[in-house]
């Protein structure tokens, strides 16, 4: 059995350790903040040091990397021979930076980047990124597997974050999209529980594969999908927020497309 500790015990990190103790693991863990490991049936470490010494694999979960690098700067020169998996939440240089850092001090070190929220932990659907050293990830993913499928990213540490990061850049949109269009429907008086279930939800499931598939780096739309016919419906719809009183903020997402479709028009027309 391998052991493991958990370093962050926020809604994520509480979630992992849970999904752990849960497969039978041996869990420590540590939290800035005591008191916050009720109910988890781990062990306890009294310091960040404490908790990494303890197991075979140390899982951190940290706010972001400013708080990763607080809590590891003051060990890290302790910590040679440890096998350390980021979890935290961060950019591509960010991660690249922290794992030539880390491993300087001849830590053993993952990146990650986790593709689920702390209800969806340990279900079907749930994955998590990581990237690094591809023995590293032969040697952890077994165990780490109860939190969520293993799914490796390349030797690149940047890279899970690169895609976490790119992959909630696209949940965002959505984000955005379904807030926006509940406002407008709810502001003109519409009925917003029908429209979420009889119009927003299966145009969205209609939609999902098309637009992720039809993305491309250069942002170029092709011809069938005519960008000039999307500009205009694109301005209307800005119009119609516009007009129902709707904060021109919450319209970004519907001019960043704009944008898009100018532009791809643009570079039609220039290459004609
Ligand atoms: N929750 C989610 O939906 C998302 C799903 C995808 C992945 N993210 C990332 O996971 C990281 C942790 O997120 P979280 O949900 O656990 O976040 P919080 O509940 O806010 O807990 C934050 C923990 O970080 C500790 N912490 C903060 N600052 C420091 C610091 N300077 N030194 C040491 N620890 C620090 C905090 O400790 P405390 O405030 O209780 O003492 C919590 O343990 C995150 O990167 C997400 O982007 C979650």
């Amino acid at each position: 059995m391998t052991t493991i500790s958990i370093l962050g015990l926020g809604a994520m990190g509480r979630a992992l350790a849970a999904a752990l103790v849960n497969a039978g693991h041996d869990v420590t863990v540590w939290n800035r903040t005591p008191g916050k490991d009720g109910g988890l049936g781990a062990r306890t470490a009294a310091s960040a040091q404490e908790a990494i010494e303890a197991s075979d694999i140390a899982v951190v979960c940290l706010l972001d990397d400013a708080s990763v690098r607080e809590t590891l700067a003051p060990i890290a020169p302790n910590l040679s021979g440890r096998l350390i998996v980021n979890l935290t939440n961060g950019s591509a240089r960010q991660a690249r930076e922290l794992a030539k850092w880390i491993t300087g001090y001849g830590v053993r070190y993952l990146a990650g980047g986790i593709m689920a929220v702390p209800f969806t932990v340990a279900t079907e659907g749930a994955f998590i990124l990581y990237s690094g050293p591809r023995e590293l990830f032969d040697e952890v993913a077994p165990a780490l597997a109860p939190m969520a499928r293993p799914q490796w990213a390349g030797e690149d540490h940047g890279f899970a974050a690169l895609y976490d990061m790119a992959a909630l850049s696209g949940m965002y949109g959505i984000t955005a999209g379904a807030h926006h269009a509940i406002r407008l429907v709810h502001a003109e008086g519409g009925d917003v529980e029908a429209f979420r279930q009889d119009v927003l939800r299966p145009w969205m499931d209609q939609m999902l594969s098309i637009q992720i598939d039809g993305a491309t780096p250069s942002g170029a739309i092709p011809a069938e999908f005519n960008a000039q016919m999307q500009a205009v419906a694109l301005q209307t719809m800005i119009d119609n927020s516009a007009e129902s009183g709707v904060a021109e903020t919450m319209t970004g997402h519907l001019s960043a497309v704009l944008w898009m479709m100018r532009r791809s028009i643009e570079n039609a027309e220039r290459n004609r």
